[in-house]
């Protein structure tokens, strides 16, 4: 798996990637924990902490300072637990404008979660060099032109409109992730770029996020690295009822398990907590 950075010639912006690519963090052979910055006034667990540009670079560096390998802005709340307010294009990237260069500059990759072509573009130009898209290049029929144009990495999640607790949610995952791949395919993006996600809370009953962290290695026949992103969901309050800072443990559980399962990058909102479950997690298991 190469995931590599991009050339230059390919994309200027993302020579940027040059110093820390996925690529480098994947064959470094642990997990890796992507630090979650929400620059929202309504996300599930963090609305409105981070909406103040200083307090949201503030974080970014506590962060990477606790050992965070990537850091993940999002300026749109991407809830499916209620009513996000959407948000325009434009918002997204004001939102935006104040904080992603300044992340930028601390070192790791930054990505850029957005479901939206033209904030992916501008995040892009202004120091980002991932794009994490929660609708898997399904919802902004530019996004895959975007992430082939710019050569980044790009995470696919899987999601759904709504929850039916009647079908195979793994079958669903597994045909979604075939149906983004084709887009991918066909814009021209690099297989070894691609990172899926199964989506953890995305259209999904807590009984089926818990089924799709439990057969998390059904997925490994795709042949691409897995990311898994549980933090503070509502699924743990379903087995473990607790309001969403109350989750820690829970999240913890659930990264644990799903890098036993094979997935390689865990997306955190308590970077050092998780860091430390998953060094601990490893010195056990190399000691067997
Ligand atoms: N979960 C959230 C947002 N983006 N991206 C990926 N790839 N995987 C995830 O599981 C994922 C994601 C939701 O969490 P959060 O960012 O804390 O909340 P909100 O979307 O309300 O800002």
């Amino acid at each position: 798996m190469s995931l590599a950075s991009p050339s230059v010639s390919q994309s200027p912006r993302a020579a940027t990637d040059a110093s820390g690519t996925l690529a480098r963090l994947l064959s470094a052979g642990r997990p890796i924990v992507m630090g979650i910055l929400n620059v929202t006034p309504d996300s599930f667990s963090d609305g409105g902490r981070f909406l103040d540009p200083s307090a949201a670079i503030e974080h970014a560096r506590r962060m990477v300072a606790e050992g965070a390998d990537i850091i993940d802005i999002g300026a749109e709340s991407t809830r499916p637990y209620g009513t996000a307010t959407p948000v325009s294009p434009s918002e997204e990237a004001r939102r935006l404008e104040p904080v992603l260069a300044a992340v930028a500059g601390l070192g790791v990759p930054v990505s850029i979660d957005t479901m939206k072509a033209q904030v992916a573009e501008s995040a892009l130009a202004a120091g980002a060099c991932i794009v994490n898209d929660v609708w898997g290049l399904q919802r902004d029929p530019d996004m895959a032109g975007v992430v082939a144009r710019h050569a980044v990495p790009v995470i696919i999640m899987h999601n759904r409109e709504t929850a039916d607790p009647a079908i195979d949610i793994m079958a669903d995952i597994a045909a979604f992730f075939a149906r983004s791949l084709a887009l991918s395919e066909r814009a021209g993006i690099a297989r070894d770029r691609i990172v899926l996600d199964p989506g953890i809370g995305f259209g999904k009953t807590p009984e089926q996020s818990i089924t799709a962290l439990a057969r998390l290695d059904q997925l490994a026949t795709f042949g691409l690295p897995l990311l898994v992103g549980a933090s503070r969901k509502r699924f743990i309050d379903k087995v473990s009822p607790a309001p969403p800072d109350r989750r820690l443990g829970g999240s913890l559980a659930a990264h644990l398990i799903a890098v036993a399962g094979g997935a390689r990058i865990v997306r955190a909102h308590d970077v050092a907590e998780t860091v430390q479950a998953l060094k601990v997690a490893a010195a056990i298991r190399d000691a067997r």
